[in-house]
């Protein structure tokens, strides 16, 4: 059994380069529905907080310090069997291999400034979401 709902976030770079508007166009259209929204910045601690499954990995103090640099836009989207399909339509980490028409082939520059985040599990999902809204934020 799938959940239907996932989380995502609109990464520092997407929304620098005015990439907002265009990228939910391309979730609505696919036919997720958002519940919960807001733009707001993540603090370093925040961000520590969120990837720190990556917290060994290399990347990590890049990733924290991309992830602060400016503003983002959090929010819970509502689908049938959302985790998969919105990983789908957001396509691989790293730009290069991802897929024609998908929200990081078309605004991602590289694997680290990918545009766009996407929960990987239904448990991570119902946990990121709680990270960034409270139940009355939900709609
Ligand atoms: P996300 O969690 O943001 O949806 O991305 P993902 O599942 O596709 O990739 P993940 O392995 O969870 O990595 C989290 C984020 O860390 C940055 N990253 N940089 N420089 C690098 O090699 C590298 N690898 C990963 C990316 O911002 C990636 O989305
Ligand atoms: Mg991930």
């Amino acid at each position: 059994m799938t959940g239907n709902r996932t989380f995502t976030m609109i990464k520092p770079d997407a929304v620098e380069n005015g990439h907002i508007g265009p990228i939910l166009e391309k979730i609505t259209s696919a036919g997720f529905k958002i519940i919960a929204m807001k733009y707001t910045q993540l603090s370093k601690r925040d961000a520590r907080e969120f990837y720190a499954i990556h917290r060994e990995r290399p990347f990590f103090d890049e990733l924290v310090d991309f992830m602060t640099r400016g503003p983002i836009v959090s929010a819970i989207l509502e689908k049938d069997n959302a985790v998969e399909d919105f990983r789908a339509l957001i396509g691989a980490t790293n730009p290069a291999e991802a897929a024609e028409g998908t929200i990081r082939k078309l605004y991602a520059k590289d694997i680290g400034e990918n545009a766009i985040h996407g929960s990987d599990s239904d448990e991570n999902a119902a946990i990121e979401g709680a990270f960034h809204f409270s139940g009355r934020e939900i709609y």
